[in-house]
């Protein structure tokens, strides 16, 4: 039988990998974007750019948040992986097999997801263009015309926080809010929560995001009181290596809440292990922790035989890396629990010609051909940091928690 794989390999055959080139780039966001960690005040995605021998050209990112503080990699890894191991490994190879780059790129470097899916990303899109067709295409077939397009909330200050909320609500751009808490007392959260709860009156949907910063025992006694205030999904609560806390919570919530997975499962084999553990309701699935689209297929057909749900998560990409997203997601069968795409958004601008639509709270997932966006030379240039001159970027650690 054919899969839609083997019937691209097939028209994909001579297709091959001519060049590779990787910069940093350095956005600024709209405003502090504040997690359990520390604030950021710009991304700095790493954007390749990959050209076949027939002239076709394809682009890949990798977005971290705050360097290497959301974990291990961080854009400077990115870039030293990419330029020293990686573009040397796939250079010269067929670029539509992308299982076998991915063997290739895991031969010559361990682990370095997000640099892997940068270049596996690039190599997607270079093929599916090179064929004219959308990159969904080429990764099974679309199943979502659209998504729910969730917004994150955590400028740090619940009266800013309410008053995008409400912005949000006219526009009907968002009706599904994710808090950023952790930084401050489990109190302080809870009455931050509450607040923004009782502004929103059940005119959206809550997630918290706690980004690993409880131990178990803190999410033992506070998850209740967010349940109380109207949360109904708990994201990373705890530490990505505490799986037991992650289990319990999962075993005793009520099943007006779920438990969603994010830092904890990254490879299929986390995955795996998540599902043997019932240590979760819901995975957020990331292309960049995940190693790629391809990767992220595998993630997410664990979850579907295991009867978990998916979520379309973000590292706050520009809208390369969002519609290479959202053509991965919109491959996906299973349960959904929305996405949260809304990475450009956060960004003062975006290196493409035209976003994705959004309409009546939904993301609209883009038809092709590639990832359906088009990558505008001159802003890559006009936020590349060897140009621009400027520094690694640092989390603030001084200012998770005061005003912007
Ligand atoms: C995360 O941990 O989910 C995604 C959205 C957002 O606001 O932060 C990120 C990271
Ligand atoms: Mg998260």
């Amino acid at each position: 039988m054919s899969t839609p794989l083997s019937i691209q390999n097939a028209a994909s055959a001579g297709l091959r990998i001519e060049r590779i080139e990787a910069r940093i780039l350095d956005i600024p966001t709209i405003r502090a974007h504040k997690l359990s960690f520390g604030a950021i005040f710009r991304q700095s995605p790493v954007i390749v750019q990959l050209w076949l021998n027939d002239g076709a050209c394809g682009f890949g990112e990798a977005a971290t948040i705050g360097g290497p503080s959301w974990n291990e990699e961080s854009p400077e890894s990115i870039l030293h992986a990419i330029n020293q191991y990686l573009a040397p490994a796939v250079t010269g190879q067929e670029a539509g097999r992308f299982e076998q780059l991915i063997r290739q790129m895991d031969v010559v470097c361990k682990g370095n997801r997000f640099a892997k899916a940068a270049v596996e990303m690039a190599a997607i899109d270079a093929v599916a263009r090179s064929l004219d067709v959308p990159a969904y295409q080429l990764l099974g077939g679309k199943v979502h015309d659209s998504l729910p397009l969730a917004w994150t909330l955590a400028s740090g200050d619940s009266d800013k926080d309410i008053e995008e909320a409400e912005r949000m609500l006219e526009i009907r751009r968002h009706r599904i809010f994710k808090l950023k808490i952790g930084a401050r007392t489990p109190q302080e959260d809870v009455a931050h929560v509450s607040r923004i709860s009782r502004a929103v009156n059940g005119r959206a949907s809550m997630t918290v995001d706690i980004n690993q910063a409880w131990d178990g025992n803190t999410a033992r006694r506070y998850v209740p009181e967010l349940i109380d205030a109207g949360v109904t999904l708990f994201e990373q609560p705890v530490a990505q290596w505490n799986e037991e806390a992650l289990r319990d919570l999962t075993a005793t919530l009520p099943h007006t809440a779920l438990v969603m997975a994010d830092e904890t499962v990254c490879s299929p084999q986390d995955a795996m292990r998540l599902a043997r553990h019932k240590a979760c309701h819901v995975f957020s699935l990331k292309i960049a922790k995940h190693g790629g689209l391809v990767r992220t297929r595998a993630v997410a057909a664990i979850a579907n035989a295991a009867d978990i749900g998916w979520y379309g998560g973000t590292m706050l990409e520009t809208s390369l890396g969002s519609a290479a997203s959202a053509h991965v997601f919109a491959t996906l069968p299973g349960v959904h629990h929305n996405c949260e795409l809304f990475g450009p958004q956060l960004l003062v601008d975006d290196i493409v010609e035209t976003q994705m639509e959004r309409r009546a709270y939904e993301l609209v997932l883009p038809d092709g051909p590639g990832f359906g966006v088009t990558v505008v030379p001159e802003r890559l240039a006009r936020f590349d940091r060897a140009r621009a001159g400027l520094t690694p970027v640092h989390v603030d650690m001084g200012r998770a928690s005061a005003q912007n």
